[in-house]
């Protein structure tokens, strides 16, 4: 009943082992002031989905009394109903499974990263996209709904996690399969080059609850610019300075020493 911000970072890929390696580099998370990490199980990329790393990172998260949010980091090709990305039942009921058997409460679900059509424009212009991931929605959806009825579960948003306000304007329908869920929307934030997306964040935050599931003070390339300035500018706006006075939730994109100008580290650092 309390409310509360929850701040921290997403790791990297998974082949970023010496970043994830083991607690003590959560522990590092949390001395830094993380309350959760977020964990990027990206799909296909790297080596593949690792459920036993996943496992681990939910295990270190719970020792550590940290949040821990499980992403199913789907990036290319964006849309979450595609072939490539028909494992998300396998991985969900695993990590469930996981997560009960242990009696663990810290864990938050992330249906999918980033649903996009890959082409640069103006969010608004993407509506299908919003009809991929409601058609996904009502398939994993239930499959949380089962095993985790009362998790909380952040569904994906068109271009990127930029249109926030197609949850408000079209919500997905609620199932008895699911209805004790309680879903938030991803927005996704890069500070150095789409400061002009924050009014979509202000105005959807009157209106749902939105979890801020990747941030970088970068451009959205993950490797050019660095605008801090802007970086706080969006904290404001999570801080509860939009339209609703909703205090937002955050991880910032990465907790990685891959040498990139996203990245927390320093290259092997
Ligand atoms: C980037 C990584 C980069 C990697 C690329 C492709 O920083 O090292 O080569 O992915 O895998 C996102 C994505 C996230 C991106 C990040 C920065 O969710 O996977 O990571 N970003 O580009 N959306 C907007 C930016």
């Amino acid at each position: 009943g309390e409310p509360i911000q929850l701040r921290g970072w997403s790791t990297h890929g998974s082949w970023f082992m010496e970043c994830y390696n083991d607690k003590g580099d959560f522990e590092k998370m949390k001395n830094e002031g993380a309350n959760i990490a977020r964990i990027a199980q990206y799909v296909t990329e790297g080596s593949g989905v690792d459920k036993q790393w996943v496992k681990n990172c939910i295990d270190y998260t719970a020792e550590l009394g940290m949040y821990c949010l499980v992403d199913w980091h789907i990036l290319k090709p964006g849309n979450p109903n595609d072939g490539g990305y028909g494992g998300y039942g396998d991985f969900f009921r695993d990590m469930i499974s996981h997560v009960k058997s242990k009696g663990y409460t810290h864990v938050l679900w992330e249906i999918c990263n980033e649903p996009n059509d890959d082409v640069e424009g103006a969010p608004a212009e993407f509506d299908y996209v919003w009809d991929w991931i409601k058609e996904y929605a009502q398939k994993v959806l239930p499959i949380i709904g089962e095993g985790d009825p009362d998790a909380v579960v952040m569904v994906g948003t068109p271009q990127w996690d930029q249109d926030v306000t197609r949850a408000f304007q079209d919500p997905i329908e609620i199932k008895d399969s699911f209805k004790g869920l309680q879903i938030m929307y991803s927005f996704h934030h890069y500070a150095a080059d789409q400061q002009r997306y924050l009014g979509i964040l202000s105005g959807a935050a009157a209106f749902v609850p939105v979890f801020i599931t990747e941030w970088g003070l970068s451009s959205h390339t993950g490797d050019s610019g660095v605008d801090t300035k802007a970086g706080d500018h969006m904290l404001l706006v999570a801080n509860g300075k939009n339209l609703g006075g909703q205090i937002i939730s955050w991880a910032n994109w990465s907790w990685s020493d891959k040498g990139e100008s996203s990245g927390t580290f320093t290259g092997g650092g």
